[in-house]
């Protein structure tokens, strides 16, 4: 009979409370604790794209402390999202912040790496700059994918000051290079003016249906995740979320603001929809700290991330090893050294798990 496999889950908080130790996303162990990772969160901490408010770059330090609070079961979809997998915290993938182009080819291969083995990522942006080296390794492993693409913006412009490659482009740069399915993808709440109605025609011909904030709102959510679904019925999956699809009053700490915006419920609603799709990829992106206020906005990206993930997840009967971490890491405390403990638990861990192997 094939043995159950062991997952290492987030830190245990009744032993270890969730404000103490260093901010991995969930409190989730490091990429190099597991002998392997279904399901990686990666920091791109790149922002040389951004057409307006910077600060991007500190959105994936700002998520991850935003998402300390993030427990282990997730009633809304039934699932616990680091029991039945075993998601990591894959750290931040080093960028030029000087060269777009240079950073964009850094993306690029660290997602191919870190997909090497059949993970799976979601990205912490970051500005959207970094969906389209994201798009680029996802389709070499898969072909081209549906993109649900959440954001008050289109980002299928064409050029911003003579540059194609900016956090406005990416779907547009992805659609030219055949990276998505021109029969399934779609934006969901989009908003705000445009330069101009070619704006709307340029971007049907790219191959995106709409599902504004205005329709959201008029036809209601369920008829909306009706259309949703009858367009991505059956495909493989990329979720790319703008934070800024929420309307400021949800996430004030963002790049681009426009009113009028989804709910943070409307939005995990959604998300809660794609229980058991094939999602093959997601990133969160366009959380500026600085613009932040309490944490709205990173609070928000945080669950965002963690819907994602619970969608992401296998069912099944869970088995998380959450206490031989919590108990390792309390240990850290009393030692007053981290990296002795860690040692002490990934021993552990090995053996522990050589049985099942
Ligand atoms: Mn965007």
């Amino acid at each position: 009979m094939p043995s159950q496999p062991e997952y290492i889950g987030p830190v245990d908080s009744s032993v270890v409370p969730r404000f103490a130790g260093i901010a991995t996303f969930a409190l989730l162990p490091r990429l190099d604790q597991v002998s392997r990772a279904d399901i990686a969160v990666v920091g791109v901490p790149f922002d040389g794209g951004v057409s307006y408010r910077p600060g991007a770059r500190f959105g994936p330090a700002h998520v991850r402390e935003a998402s300390r609070l993030l427990r282990p079961y997730n009633p809304a979809q039934d699932v616990e999202p680091f029991g039945t997998q075993q998601v990591v915290d894959a750290g931040d993938i080093a960028v030029n912040p000087y060269d777009i182009d240079t950073a964009v080819a850094q993306i690029e291969e660290g997602a191919r790496e870190l997909t090497a083995g059949g993970t799976r990522l979601v990205a912490i942006g970051g500005d959207h700059t970094i969906a389209l080296p994201l798009l680029r390794n996802v389709a070499s492993i898969h072909g081209p994918v549906t993109v649900i693409h959440f954001d008050a913006h289109l980002d299928t412009w064409d050029t911003y000051f003579g540059a194609p490659i900016t956090h406005g482009t990416p779907f547009r740069r992805a659609s030219e290079e055949g990276l998505i399915d021109l029969t399934a993808s779609v934006h969901v709440g989009t908003r705000g003016p445009l330069y101009s109605r070619q704006d709307l025609r340029d971007d049907k011909r790219l191959g995106f249906a709409v599902i504004s904030s205005q329709e959201l709102e008029d036809e209601g959510l369920s008829k909306a995740i009706e259309r949703l679904h009858v367009r991505i019925a059956g495909k493989p999956v990329y979720v790319s979320i703008d934070i800024d699809v929420l309307d400021p009053a949800h996430a004030p700490g963002t790049g681009t603001p426009e009113a009028g915006g989804l709910t943070s419920r409307e939005l995990l609603t959604i998300l809660r929809s794609l229980s058991g799709a094939n999602i093959v990829g997601a990133d969160v992106v366009e959380v500026s700290p600085a613009y932040d206020h309490a944490q709205i906005t990173a609070v928000a990206a945080s669950h965002v991330a963690y819907e994602l993930i619970s969608a992401m997840a296998p069912r099944g009967s869970a088995s998380v090893r959450g206490g031989t971490w919590a108990v390792s890491a309390a240990l850290s405390f009393v030692c007053a050294s981290f990296n002795a403990a860690m040692a002490s638990v990934r021993a552990r861990s090995a053996s522990v798990r050589a049985p099942a192997l």
